[in-house]
């Protein structure tokens, strides 16, 4: 129910309308009694219906329709009114009813709309009904086709009711304000404004209207005004053109100080004096422009753009994300020292540009034209329209600098098989980008258009993607999806020779790290936080060393769905500086010390603070690594109150070898800067495992081990650790026989699948393995233990590709025999064991068993072949008395 307190005022009304809506999958008739055997679920907004479905274990999620209905009062001042519905946006098609009839539709899941409801309504208490059918059902013509996110369907962004006198700004120009606002001269000594816009006399009175726009500093001190009259006719809708041409010594707006003017405007019936409408703009006057050479210049000064991209997505939430966590989003990006936003891959919540404005971020903003197109006058239209509505919805915001069309749109090319067609798809491609192109400049001649390339340069540049925007964008994951780092400045360089008229930026970069899981020995692929801090701190390095690389974006703020991904954590991409839930990783502080100005010292290794690992032959210590990421020149470290030593920042990295001892550690780090001291501590419990089992120092509890990885796990949902293997040692413990599984012919993984394990979220505990192992053993003391042996079968089956996979085409494993026994000391324990046959592939199975040692004869699990090779993925080993 929708109260509306008090007497409605001559200006407009806007009326949030998030609470008490209901919703159904099942079929509905808006209005129809027939429809009363629907199931409805009471829901508020934001709202998506695939929150569960795309965490599964089961493939794919409900791409369909969902309705919302609610019941709405309408007293007679509100009906008066002209009134509208505000959405702010639904994924992807929606329909809006009101009391049974059609009064709007939208295409689009990315762009606010705005439906006029009047016609539809009668006045009086609960006698109003809303419905809204959404639909995100994969549709050619509706982009995007295919991508690395997840399309999740519902009413996941905020609605409101607008009511507004019957003279307005107009509401039906693509759900803008009606009013926009640009600054074609700004200089520090000087600015000028104009503002453009068009308003509706609906009343059935000629009316004579002044309107004015007044520009108020931060403080309400109005700067400076100007006056329209204009006379209306009954239903006429007319456009107005104002100008203030002198704003003397604006104060200028820039990430460092994003000062806010605000622009009001007014439109006032000229005889009586009444406001009848007003719209508040932001306004902050900034110039600014990309050089091939030099790179980005705001207001005069050069600056490198730096920044990260986000999803609008949070665990637990999907994309239906309440404002208050998006702006907080915002102010994630700015505290890595940042001065740029990526709104890719889709314009986002309209607060989130409005935080930009106010928190100081320049932005790019896209639609989602991403991977493909459908060569159709439909798919056409639709790409057009989008462009459209995010120009005019997000045109007043200062902090938008570039407006964006494409993404890495060669990445699924079609008709491989003939290439005469692909051809003529590709250049589709090029006269669709042409048209968004000259659309774009048209609509907004004051900003930058741009295109985010994947790395193909010789595909992009041979059908113009490099050259028809104003600013070319390169998405570039060399030493993530390529294999040589390398390849990124060797890429930089190329672009600024081959083309060296035209500018550019990095649109993407990033690697995965899940953060659960580290690594002494970090990989490419293995999903280490470590190798990911090791490769950003290569690329900013890489970056900052060209001054004709204009900017460069990190792929991604935070973690997000991409329901087709498996990997170590199904259903993420874990490019994140955050994780899914906005915890940072190691990478943040890292672009921390890399991009604050002020003194800067943490350490960054904070997400290891469970750690483990075999003593030294001392049996008192275990070496590991500990990073800080500073911008600092030298700090010392200390353990437990004891000096460990000092380190030379290099690249914003220091780093030691640590010998942990069993237990608390507090580590201390501190450094000095202009003769003032700065510090961080941390306090790491590390679980010793002994040198050898004989060892008094340490008395054995528990071992957790993977095998067939050099990577560490932490559950973090039962706060586990996971160790990796080592071969057998006497006195100690480890495997005997095998080696690492390996996926055949795969240029990435270097251990270990990326398939989801099914029926557990500790996927990497299944993901890796011994092949062909003989024996595991421990050389434990007498007593009594329990013992866990996990076991998947990785081999086998058809491996799906995500659309984001390039250069792999997807797999059809060989399905293997592998039948085998496993005895504990001597006692059978799986007999014909068949784990593809008896559980499936790619399941976690878990085998329990307790085992008594008598005197020295410690534990012996052996492994015997009865077809194929035996195989074990992790093994723990609990002492109980
Ligand atoms: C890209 C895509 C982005 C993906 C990213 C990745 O190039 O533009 O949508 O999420 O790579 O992580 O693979």
């Amino acid at each position: 129910m929708l109260f509306v307190a008090g007497s409605v005022h001559a200006q407009r009304t806007v009326l949030p309308l998030n609470e008490n809506w209901q919703f159904t999958k099942d079929n509905y008739v808006p209005n129809e009694s027939a429809s009363k055997m629907v199931n409805w679920k009471q829901v508020s907004l934001p709202h998506t219906w695939n929150i569960d479905d795309v965490m599964d274990d089961t493939p794919g999620y409900y791409r369909g329709i969902g309705w919302y209905k609610k019941t709405i009062d309408i007293t007679t001042t509100l009906f008066s009114k002209n009134l509208f519905l505000y959405f702010d946006g639904a994924n992807q098609q929606t329909e809006v009813y009101v009391n049974g009839k059609k009064a709007g539709s939208h295409t689009g899941g990315y762009t606010s709309f705005c439906i006029p409801i009047s016609a539809y309504l009668k006045a009086g208490t609960g006698t109003n009904e809303i419905a809204v059918k959404v639909d995100n059902s994969f549709n050619e013509n509706i982009p995007p086709l295919s991508a690395d996110f997840t399309f999740y369907g519902g009413i996941y962004r905020a609605v409101s009711l607008i009511a507004t006198d019957n003279i307005h700004f107009s509401l039906s120009d693509n759900a803008s304000k009606g009013v926009y606002i640009s600054t074609p001269e700004v200089s520090e000594k000087k600015a000028a404004i104009d503002i453009k816009g068009s308003f509706i006399n609906a009343s059935v009175k000629r009316k004579q209207l002044q309107i004015a726009s007044i520009i108020v500093d931060k403080f309400n001190k109005e700067i400076a005004t100007t006056k329209t009259l204009a006379t209306v006719r009954p239903n006429e809708e007319k456009s107005f053109v104002q100008k203030i041409a002198n704003v003397n010594t604006p104060h200028l707006w820039s990430p460092e100080d994003p000062y806010l003017y605000t622009i009001i405007t007014r439109i006032t019936d000229a005889n009586t004096g009444t406001i009848l409408d007003e719209i508040k703009n932001p306004l902050g006057f900034r110039w600014f422009k990309f050089d091939a050479d030099k790179g980005f210049f705001l207001n005069g000064k050069s600056y490198k753009l730096i920044g990260t991209s986000r999803h609008q997505d949070y665990k637990g939430m999907g994309n239906a994300v309440s404002k208050k966590l998006a702006v907080e989003d915002i102010a994630w990006i700015k505290k890595t020292g940042s001065n740029f936003f990526r709104v890719a891959h889709y314009p986002q919540d309209p607060a989130v540009l409005q935080a930009c404005d106010e928190i100081g971020l320049l932005t790019s903003v896209e639609i989602p034209v991403v991977n493909e197109i459908t060569e159709s006058e439909s798919f056409y239209n639709n790409c057009k329209k989008m462009q459209i509505e995010m120009i005019r919805q997000n045109y007043n915001h200062p902090s938008v600098i570039i407006w964006c069309y494409m993404n890495e749109i060669f990445l699924k090319p079609h008709f491989a098989d003939d290439k005469e067609r692909q051809k003529k798809y590709f250049s589709a491609i090029t006269s669709l980008a042409k048209s968004l192109d000259s659309i774009t400049r048209k609509e907004d001649p004051y900003r930058y258009t741009m295109i985010a390339n994947h790395a193909d340069f010789n595909r992009y540049n041979d059908y113009q993607l490099t050259t028809v925007a104003m600013i070319t964008g390169w998405n570039l994951y060399s030493g993530w999806y390529s294999a040589k780092q390398e390849d990124f400045p060797a890429f930089l360089d190329r672009h600024h020779e081959k083309l060296p008229q035209q500018p550019f930026m990095i649109t993407e970069y990033g690697a995965d790290a899940d953060n659960r899981i580290r690594s002494i020995e970090p990989l490419r692929f293995d999903k280490s936080v470590e190798y990911t801090t090791k490769f950003h701190q290569f690329y900013i390095t890489e970056i900052m060393k060209r001054p004709f690389v204009a900017g460069a974006v990190v792929w991604n703020l935070a973690d997000f769905n991409s329901e087709t991904r498996t990997e170590t954590m199904p259903h993420i991409n874990n490019k994140g500086l955050l994780t899914w839930d906005r915890v940072p990783k190691d990478p943040y502080y890292l672009y921390q010390a890399s991009f604050l100005k002020i003194p800067f010292v943490k350490i960054s290794s904070v997400g290891w603070k469970t750690r483990g690992g075999v003593a030294d032959s001392t049996g008192e210590f275990c070496y590991q690594p500990l990073q800080v990421a500073s911008n600092l020149t030298a700090l010392s470290l200390k353990l437990n109150g004891a000096a460990i030593g000092d380190a030379t920042v290099q690249n914003y990295l220091a780093e030691w070898n640590v010998p942990f001892v069993n237990g608390v550690n507090h580590v201390e780090v501190t450094g000095n800067k202009d003769g003032k001291m700065y510090s961080d501590t941390l306090t790491i419990n590390f679980q010793l495992q002994p040198y050898s089992f004989n060892d008094t120092k340490i008395s054995f509890k528990q071992l957790n081990i993977l095998l067939g990885a050099k990577r560490y796990f932490i559950d973090d949902a039962i706060q586990q650790l996971w160790i990796p293997d080592q071969p057998y040692r006497s006195g100690s413990w480890g495997c005997v026989g095998g080696k690492p599984f390996v996926i055949e012919n795969n240029g990435r993984l270097p251990y270990g699948t990326d398939k989801n394990i099914l029926d557990t979220d500790a996927d990497p505990i299944y993901q890796t393995q011994q092949t062909g192992i003989k024996e595991y053993c421990f050389d434990v003391p007498a007593g009594k233990y329990e013992l866990i042996l996990h076991f998947a079968e990785l081999q086998g089956g058809a491996v799906r590709v995500p659309p984001y996979n390039l250069s792999d085409s997807g797999r059809d494993e060989d399905n293997i025999k592998r039948i085998f026994n496993v005895a504990v000391n001597n006692v059978p324990f799986l007999e014909n064991f068949n784990m593809a046959k008896q559980y499936g592939l790619a399941k976690a199975i878990v085998k329990k068993t307790t085992v008594s040692v008598i005197n020295n004869t410690g534990i012996t699990i052996t492994f015997k072949a009865i077809e194929g090779e035996p195989v074990l993925n992790a093994i723990q080993l609990k002492r109980l008395e």
